[in-house]
């Protein structure tokens, strides 16, 4: 009786968490929407998400981004070559005015290396996150499971 009170709170915990996941970080015209990262075994880089929404009628650039819980993050572009996804650096992604940029797994994206050890699935991770106009934007983006990563783990089991 005990164990199952304990594990339907646990659900209902979890239920409250993921519908809080979803945040919003407003700079200016800047709004960073749902930041995440997804998780992976330690060592290996970090593939970082969200998109950027800009209401101004500038232009503006997302030029680089750190974290206090990692070595370095880097700006990557994701394209097919010979049927093999491949990801590169570039230097910086351009917000369109009165646009959007998303980035997003398969697309532009983060990729943060050089995790702090012990990180899990519902940790946040601060992101310092530097535009050519906005200056710097600190969101918190959310540790989640998904995706590709996950789908290899489950067919190595
Ligand atoms: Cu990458």
């Amino acid at each position: 009786m005990n164990i199952l009170i304990k594990l339907s709170l646990a659900g209902a915990l979890g239920l409250v968490s993921v519908a809080g996941a979803a945040q919003e970080m407003k700079s200016g015209n800047l709004m960073i929407m749902d930041p995440w990262v997804r998780f992976t075994i330690e060592g290996r880089p970090a593939g970082g998400y969200m998109k950027v929404q800009n209401s101004g009628a500038q232009a503006d650039k997302l030029l680089s981004a750190t974290s206090p819980l990692a070595e370095r993050v880097e700006i990557h572009t994701s394209f097919m070559k010979d049927g093999i996804m491949k990801m590169r650096p570039v230097a910086h992604i351009d917000v369109p005015a009165k646009g959007y940029v998303e980035l997003k797994s398969g697309g532009l994206h983060f990729m943060i290396f050089g995790l702090k050890p012990g990180l899990k699935t519902g940790d946040k991770l601060p992101l310092s996150i530097v535009f050519e106009k906005a200056g710097t934007v600190n969101v918190e983006a959310e540790i989640r499971a998904g995706g590709k990563m996950k789908m290899k783990m489950k067919m190595k089991m």
